[in-house]
This record gives structure tokens, sequence and C-alpha cells, in this order.
């Protein structure tokens, strides 16, 4: 199955996605963990990402791309789970060609509904380095301008699927095994 997890920051898609790959067997491909894990490299693009993640921005689309395609190109077929991935419209479209041209294109791109208060408390109960007050209201923009977009896009092409985020973590998801157990 190759699936997209499409959500606000904090809404639940790096912790779903570990369920979500252990019960499909597929590879779950988080681009924010790319990210720190260069971070924690000490990495020149760690160091570039470390300062526009806290900030609450997003690290350009060509730096995203790069590394997506790279992680794609030659496994699609076994499938996958992109969580974090695409985030703008430039992302998604260049994923809709890549995927378009390897001819593996995406089975489903589940959207997580979960209320903004919700997200604010989550978000300042973990404190991550990007956590605080100031970042997540620019991260909860950026979603806004930039993310929210890709529902339509989705919707569009009719591959979107939504699930409420908000309950508990096992809850949430036997609600995305229900949805997918129907696309496989
Ligand atoms: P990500 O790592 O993708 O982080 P996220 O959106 O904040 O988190 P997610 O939705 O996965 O929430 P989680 O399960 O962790 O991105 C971080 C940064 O990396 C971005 O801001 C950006 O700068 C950069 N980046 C990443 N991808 C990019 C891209 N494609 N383009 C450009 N930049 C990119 O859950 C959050 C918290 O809620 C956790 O503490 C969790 O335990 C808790 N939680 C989860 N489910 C819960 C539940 N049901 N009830 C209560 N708490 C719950």
């Amino acid at each position: 199955m190759r699936i997209v997890l499409l959500g606000a920051p904090g809404s639940g898609k790096g912790t779903q996605a570990a369920h979500i790959a252990q019960r499909y067997r597929i590879d779950h491909i988080s681009t924010g963990d790319l990210l720190r894990a260069e971070v924690a490299a000490g990495t020149p693009l760690g160091k570039q990402a470390k300062e526009i993640m806290d900030a609450g921005s997003l690290v350009s689309d060509d730096i995203m791309l790069g590394m997506i395609e790279g992680r794609l190109a030659g496994n699609a077929a076994e499938g996958f789970l992109l969580d974090g991935f695409p985030r703008t419209l430039p992302q998604a479209e260049a994923l809709d060609k890549l995927l378009g041209r390897i001819g593996q294109p995406l089975d489903v791109v589940v959207f997580f509904d979960v209320d903004y208060a919700e997200i604010i408390q989550r978000l300042l109960a973990r404190g991550r380095s990007d956590d605080t007050e100031e970042a997540i209201r620019t991260r909860l923009q950026v979603y806004e301008q930039q993310t929210a977009p890709l529902i339509d896009h989705y919707k569009a092409k009719g591959n979107l699927r939504s699930v409420r985020g908000e309950g508990e973590i096992t809850e949430i998801a036997e609600r995305l095994f229900n949805v997918l157990d129907q696309v496989r």
C-alpha cells in the first residue's frame, strides 16, 4: 500500500504511523525524523534545518524533494507510508509526478482531523525544541497557508479519507485500520 498521512502539526501522524507501518509491514518515511537525524548528526543540512524547524517554518521544497526522491527510488513498489510529506502544493505536485513516472500512484491519503485547541495542548506537553508557544503559533499558520490546501488537492483526485484524530491512541489506530483495510 502507498499511503500519505496529512494533518496539522501534532495531529498524531508520527504516533499513528508507527502502528500502521507495523500492521501493514510497509516502510515508514517521516521527513521530520529524517531532518532530526541530520540535526543530531550535525551535518550542514542539519544545522540549517534546526534553525528553520525551531522557528516553526518549513524547510525548502528542493531539499525535501531531494530527500524523498532518494528514499523512494527503487523501493516504492513494496509500499510506503509518508508521514509529514508532502506539506506544500509544489511538494504534492512533484510527488504525483514522481509516482506517475514509476507507475506507483498513491492508494490513499488520510487526513487527521483534530481541533487546534487539542493540538496546542499536546505540543506544549511534549516540549520538543520546536514546541514553544511562538513556534507552535507559526507552525499552525504555516499549516493553514501551505499544507491545508492539500486537502482539496487530494479530494479532487478522489483518494482522500478523513479520520477523527481525537481520543485514545489505540482507538484512533482502530479507526485508521478500518479505513486502510477497505483500501487494501
Ligand atoms: P514533524 O516531525 O512532521 O512533526 P509534527 O507535524 O509536529 O508531528 P505529528 O503530527 O507527527 O505529531 P505526533 O504524532 O508527533 O515536523 C517537524 C518539522 O520538520 C516541521 O515543523 C518542519 O519544519 C520540518 N518538516 C518536516 N517535514 C517537512 C516537509 N515535508 N517540508 C518542509 N519542512 C518539513 O504527536 C504530537 C504529540 O501528541 C506527541 O507528544 C504525542 O505523544 C501526542 N499525541 C499523539 N496522539 C495523541 C492522542 N490521541 N492523544 C493525546 N496525545 C497524543
